[in-house]
């Protein structure tokens, strides 16, 4: 039996409503949680809220409200965002409540009483004195200020010598950097990882656990002079939220015996990934398992900060494309992990490619077959219907390397598993004709190719559980199937479904979404990879590209032009001809020998009546052109990825 799954997002400041950067991490979590889940294994999800810090109480003053009126508040749009969202968290932990309070108070005792390798305490007290920025609620450095202003908050930082208490960090540094180096802690992806070991290089010094000056937080038990620091008390949330303070058992549970997973975005990386880790080991507590950070967000090129920038309400969006579809169109903008921008109107059109064309209509087709030519019933399989075999043997490798990626914190990259799978079964319908079988009358060929897709369906109706529950739980309907068969396990299995079970679609699953807005979104079209999207390909699209190192064996002018080369190329495995428009920057002679990128698996071309094979990638930059050969140390035919 594998380790429980216990996995967090970040909690939100209440002094910002929820947007979809929220809903990003918010719904990945949810998503990883119903997965391992689906494989069978126990997961425990945590969100809430970090109530705390002078900016609510401004914050709460400004609206008139006392600080736990005002936390409460934003807590219900939180709340109400998440359940918008399908979002099934295990439990929501609020700063504000008693239990996390204990849980602060027992892990500063605990770090209160820890000694150093060399002896010394971890917490000790003395004066600091610096700028502080209420905005961002910490003590700012020279560095982080122009001309004295925080320019995140735009607002003058203050000037603060206060009494605090220190945590000794540096003394924990060489402990987490062994930790990270050996991977007993992963930082992920390589790239944070990177930046951690990077920051453990600088000198950065000890912190404070304590303020003085700030009136909305939990009081220390050891000094009530003094609350305890916004990062110290938020950090805590996650072992308060599984009984740190009051619940031995299931703290054993999802803290000492699970997996522990930190999910959230780059901007807290040194706190999660440095003051964390350094306050659990000086308490003696075991430290995460991970943490991941995913990419930054912007929406149409601009930041979505708390007063600035475009932001979108993820409640507006469930309105426009329902839970399931924005939770999908969430997940898949992006690999998880790298920054990516948020262009409004592709939603539409990846919603009605996607869903509409690709998933939608494989239903829709296939349950209207069954219905005209089988009255509704589920017909028997046939195991010899052409183009089978290779369905089953996509089929059965989609659950495995799904949650492989699952594994790998690579949510994206599972959902496109089954998507592609819902492609092949969309292909395999088409290849197979059988609206033609049906016309000729070869019905038990006919009711194999459909019992096929049925199957299909099925297991697409598993594999797409975890980010569209709802929609999936409408297929499984749709296939006569309850909850029994839902599991990972049963995703890899073919001929499940048993003939003569009802297959009725009273309404599409994924009515296509009306075009109304923006000219882009005009041009919607099927996932076809010829779609006119303003020059902009669709992720899947761009996976389909194989690019591979090449080199260019021989070359020569195409006549009547200036400015095509018709070059053959060497892939490794096979010679090719392209035609290229690179002859004002290249000569044959310089072109000849160099190791070029090709974009492989193009249909062929005639480009002024020459066949070309491929197209090869160069970069343009002040009307200069120039070959992209990084790659060059590479062998012909590498893949690029
Ligand atoms: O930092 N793109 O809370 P917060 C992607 N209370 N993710 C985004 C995002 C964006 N543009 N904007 C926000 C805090 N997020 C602290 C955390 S934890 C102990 C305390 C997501 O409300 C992402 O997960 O500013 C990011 O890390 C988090 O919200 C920051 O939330």
């Amino acid at each position: 039996m594998p380790n429980p799954f216990y996995v967090t997002t970040p909690i939100y400041y209440v002094n910002d409503r929820p947007h979809i950067g929220h809903a990003y991490t918010t719904v990945a979590a949810d998503f990883l949680t119903r997965f391992h889940v689906l494989a069978g294994r126990e997961a425990f999800f945590l969100t809430g809220t970090d109530e705390h810090g002078s900016k609510v109480a401004e914050a709460a003053q400004a609206a008139g409200l006392s600080e736990i009126e005002f936390c409460d508040r934003t807590v219900d749009h939180f709340k109400k965002a998440w359940e918008s969202l399908l979002i099934n968290y295990s439990y929501f932990i609020r700063t504000t409540s008693e239990r996390h309070k204990k849980a602060v108070w027992k892990i500063l005792d605990a770090m209160r009483q820890a000694k150093t390798d060399d002896g010394q305490d971890a917490v000790y007290s003395d004066y600091y004195e610096g700028p502080y920025c209420t905005g961002c609620e910490k003590f700012m450095t020279e560095k982080d200020l122009v001309d004295g202003i925080c320019p995140l908050h735009n607002r003058k930082a203050e000037l603060i010598k206060e009494k605090n208490y220190f945590f000794r960090l540096s003394a924990y540094l060489p402990e987490i950097k062994r930790r990270i180096k050996s991977n007993e802690f992963l930082i992920l992806p390589e790239e944070r990882r990177r930046e951690v070991l990077g920051l453990i290089e600088q000198d950065i010094g000890d912190f404070s656990l304590s303020r003085e000056k700030v009136k909305w937080g939990i009081p220390l038990s050891f000094d009530d002079s003094q609350l305890a620091y916004v990062w110290v008390d938020a950090l805590t949330n996650y072992v308060s939220a599984i009984g740190y303070a009051d619940d031995q058992e299931s703290f054993d549970k999802w803290w000492n015996g699970a997996e522990v997973v930190h999910l959230m975005a780059k901007d807290i990386l040194k706190f999660h990934c440095l003051y964390w880790p350094a306050m659990l080991l000086a308490a003696g507590v075991k430290i995460p398992d991970t943490v991941f950070l995913h990419g930054f967000l912007t929406v149409d090129g601009e930041k979505m900060s708390k007063s600035l920038g475009k932001k979108i309400d993820p409640i507006d969006m469930v309105k426009e494309f329902g839970a399931d579809a924005t939770r999908y169109l969430l997940l898949t903008q992006f690999p998880f992990g790298i920054d990516g921008d948020i262009q409004v109107d592709r939603f539409t059109r990846q919603y009605n490619s996607d869903l509409a064309n690709d998933l939608g209509n494989l239903v829709s087709r296939v349950a209207k077959l069954i219905a005209t030519n089988f009255d509704s019933k589920l017909p028997d399989p046939k195991k010899d219907v052409p183009g089978l075999k290779a369905l089953m043997s996509k089929a059965e490798k989609v659950p495995g390397s799904a949650y492989a990626h699952v594994k790998h914190f690579a949510p994206d990259k599972a959902i496109a598993e089954a998507i592609n799978l819902v492609r092949a079964g969309n292909k395999y319908f088409t290849d197979t004709e059988p609206w033609k079988l049906a016309k000729e009358g070869q019905t038990d060929e006919l009711g194999g190719v459909l019992y096929a897709c049925c199957e299909i369906l099925r297991i697409v109706s598993i594999m797409l559980h975890p980010i569209m529950p709802n929609k999936m739980q409408e297929l499984r309907s749709v296939l006569s199937l309850d909850d029994s068969t839902l599991s990972l396990k049963n995703a890899q299995i073919f001929f499940e479904l048993k003939p003569g079970v009802k297959i009725e679609l009273k309404e599409s699953i994924f009515p296509r979404h009306d075009v109304k807005k923006t000219a882009a979104a005009k041009t919607d079209s099927k996932s076809s990879g010829n779609s006119d999207n303003n020059g902009l390909l669709d992720f899947a699209e761009f996976a389909r590209a194989k690019l591979k190192v090449a080199v260019v064996i021989e070359a020569e002018k195409i006549e009547g032009t200036d400015k095509l080369l018709k070059l053959q190329i060497d892939l490794g495995t096979e010679k090719r001809q392209i035609v290229a428009g690179v002859a004002e920057f290249y000569t044959p002679e310089e072109i000849t020998g160099k190791k070029i990128i090709v974009v492989s698996n193009l249909k062929p071309a005639k480009i002024r009546g020459v066949e070309s094979n491929g197209m090869l990638l160069a970069a343009k930059s002040g009307g200069k052109l120039t070959l992209v050969s990084l790659a060059s140390d590479l062998p012909a035919g590498s893949d690029v990825s």
